[in-house]
């Protein structure tokens, strides 16, 4: 037991340089394209299109879980990492899925969304249950059908 607190507080206190080396020597440094941090937490952009649950389940393989968004800042920094996928949507962990029509959560901490919102126009509608971060409206949000074969975000605090 003390040999795993002492590793995972070498692994925190390292820095991200030690990060980078710990992800390329596991075999899902070729499913992303792209890592970055805001505050304690990290997160790593897909380079493969999955549906919302195989996302989800792909992330949470790795110790991670798909990206919720908390707060405005999370957002701009989140945005700035995507600002060379113009084309491009994104699976996060906002769903409504167990809660009904009118509650979105995210299934990566079981919390309302309602703490920050970036709702693109319109959204969400009625019609889908999974929130992607959408391309069309600049990366605002958009309720979608979880067969959508989407990149996505994973998220995770290593060291909290
Ligand atoms: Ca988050």
């Amino acid at each position: 037991m003390l040999r795993i607190v002492i590793a995972i507080l070498g692994v925190c206190l390292l820095g991200p340089t030690q990060h980078t080396a710990a992800a390329e020597n596991n075999n899902s440094s070729s499913l992303f394209s792209t890592r970055f941090t805001h505050g304690d937490g990290e997160y790593e952009i897909s380079s493969v299109r999955l549906p919302w649950f195989k996302a989800r389940n792909l992330c949470r393989s790795l110790g991670k879980d798909l990206v919720s968004i908390e707060s405005s800042a999370e957002n701009i920094a989140i945005l700035t990492a995507l600002s060379s996928f113009s084309t491009e949507s994104f699976w996060s962990a906002g769903t409504r899925l167990y809660t009904g029509p009118n509650y979105f959560y995210w299934d990566s901490t079981g919390l309302s969304v309602e703490s920050y919102t970036n709702w693109a126009p319109g959204q969400p509608d009625d019609s889908s249950d999974y929130v992607r971060i959408w391309h069309e409206y600049g990366h605002q949000w958009d309720a979608a059908p979880d067969t959508y074969e989407l990149l996505f975000i994973c998220e995770w605090h290593p060291c909290v």
